[in-house]
């Protein structure tokens, strides 16, 4: 098995521990690196004042982390800028909270020209090169300017936009342009491939041919969809631990005789956080016979504060959660718990158990781990029903969930009331069919997807 560099905008701390506040990403990473053995790359999370390229190592095992510091200009144009100002919600079809600003290309720019004269030196021959999502498309480029001729595969985390929106980007070309000196490129489902393609048709003059096949002048990449998993042996046994127990039991006793409903979520615009919440407060509204019987947990750990538009929606949340709580609160009732922390992942598996209803209801996700998370979590004898996003990517795998429009707040309100008084024959029923998926189609079985295609490509000429 070919030893892997992988590069991503930030790097994992090997010492933190699975009771560490770990993004998606991260996970699914750290396993692939655990299996193949070989170096993680990417930006610390410090800054220095000056750019030096010194590295820090750490080792574990076969697996090594590799990070620099950044300049703060770096992270304000680069990565609160371009890649989150930018390129996320562009991405996420928010057009109307995207910024174009110049110098935030430049920074991008320079970022990467950084990690491509850093990591370079630390490719060796056969090394298979995998570099993660939208901070890091010109790195490809980069690395070939720099005679890199390892197989180099590229994996989009987040949706692949339709052109229409795309093309509001004025540099969209040159990005899209880069990701050709990969040699194979992985999207997270069928449909943001389908966007990919559409726009390479119309906007590069390329063609699609047989097996993935995309060519644009005399460069031809394999694109593939390549949906991303968990670790799931690894959850379900998190949801056995006594940590989960003991969450779980802390749930039942707060509110004994309660169905919690559950929603976890890094605080992003695009989880639809106050949609979701909308949703709950229609179905208190339309149900008064449910008040007290039931009560939503959401947590979400606030995340790219510098960003604008994340304080905006942290302060609006504060405000819809105390208005919903003011209208319908009881002395001995609380209908909703929001709580802006993480917490370690077998507490977050035990809450996950406790849960009736799991409410995963982006506006727009690449894929959402979560969703699949809830699954591996829940008690095979009497499990709980996960409510997802038709716009999450994983809605094409998770086709046993109640699937629903998340800007409707009547749809979520009927989902809910549709969840809560399931029979038990079709939540077991529904809930097989979903585990069957998340387990065959794990963390594992992506990186192999993934890193057999880059292995099969052939190598591309310097
Ligand atoms: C991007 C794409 C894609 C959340 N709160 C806590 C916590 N989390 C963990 C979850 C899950 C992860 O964070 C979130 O993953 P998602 O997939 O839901 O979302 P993004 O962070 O936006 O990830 C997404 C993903 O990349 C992978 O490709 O699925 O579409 O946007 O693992 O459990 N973990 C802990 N405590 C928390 O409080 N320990």
């Amino acid at each position: 098995m070919k030893r892997l560099v992988v590069i991503s905008n930030r790097v994992q701390q090997l010492n933190q521990g699975p009771g560490g506040n770990q993004g998606g990403l991260a996970v699914a990473l750290l396993a692939a690196l655990k299996e193949r053995g070989g170096v993680w790359f990417g930006w610390s999370g410090s800054t220095v004042p000056e750019f030096t390229g010194e590295i820090a190592y750490e080792h574990e095992g076969p697996t090594t982390t590799a990070v620099i510091d950044l300049e703060p200009q770096d992270i304000d144009e680069y990565y609160n800028g371009f890649a989150n100002r930018t390129l996320w919600p562009l991405f996420h079809y928010r057009v109307d909270l995207t910024e174009f600003e110049r110098d935030f290309e430049g920074g991008y720019a320079r970022v990467n020209h950084r990690f491509a004269d850093t990591v370079a030196p630390l490719i060796e021959e056969e090394d298979l090169v995998w570099v993660h999502d939208y901070h890091l498309v010109p790195l490809g480029g980069e690395l070939r300017r720099r005679g890199v001729a390892n197989r180099l595969g590229f994996f989009l985390h987040i949706p692949w936009p339709p052109t229409d929106l795309l093309v509001s980007l004025p540099s969209h070309r040159r990005l899209v342009e880069a990701l050709f000196a990969y040699d194979v490129v992985g999207f997270q489902t069928a449909d943001w491939l389908e966007n990919f393609r559409h726009y390479v048709t119309t906007q590069l003059d390329g063609t699609v041919g047989e097996d993935g096949l995309v060519t644009v002048g005399d460069r031809t990449i394999r694109a593939i969809p390549a949906p991303i998993g968990i670790e799931t042996a690894e959850f379900e046994a998190a949801a056995q631990t006594q940590a989960a127990a003991f969450a779980r039991d802390r749930m039942y006793m707060s509110a004994t005789g309660r169905s919690l409903i559950v929603g976890v979520d890094r605080l992003d615009y695009s989880k639809g956080l106050p949609e979701r919440f909308a949703g709950y407060e229609r179905f208190l509204a339309q149900h008064p016979d449910r008040r007290g019987l039931v009560y939503m947990l959401q947590i979400a750990p606030p995340s790219r504060e510098k960003v604008d538009t994340y304080q905006e929606i942290r302060a609006a949340l504060d405000g819809l959660s105390g208005r919903i709580n003011g209208e319908y609160a009881d002395i001995d009732w609380t209908p909703l718990r929001y709580v802006n922390k993480g917490y370690p992942r077998p507490e977050l598996a035990g809450v996950y158990r406790a849960a009736r209803v799991g409410l995963v209801t982006p506006l727009r996700d690449g894929m959402n781990l979560v969703a699949k998370e809830f699954v591996a979590a829940q008690d095979p004898r009497d499990p709980g029903v996960l409510i997802l996003s038709r716009f999450a990517g994983a809605a094409a795998q998770m086709t046993d969930a109640v699937l629903v429009n998340p800007y409707s707040a009547d749809e979520m309100s009927e989902a809910i009331l549709r969840a809560l008084t399931m029979p038990r024959e079709e939540r077991i029923r529904r809930w097989e069919s979903l585990i069957d998926c998340v387990r065959r189609e794990d963390v594992h079985w992506w990186c192999d997807l993934f890193l057999d295609a880059l292995e099969d490509a052939d190598v591309a000429a310097v």
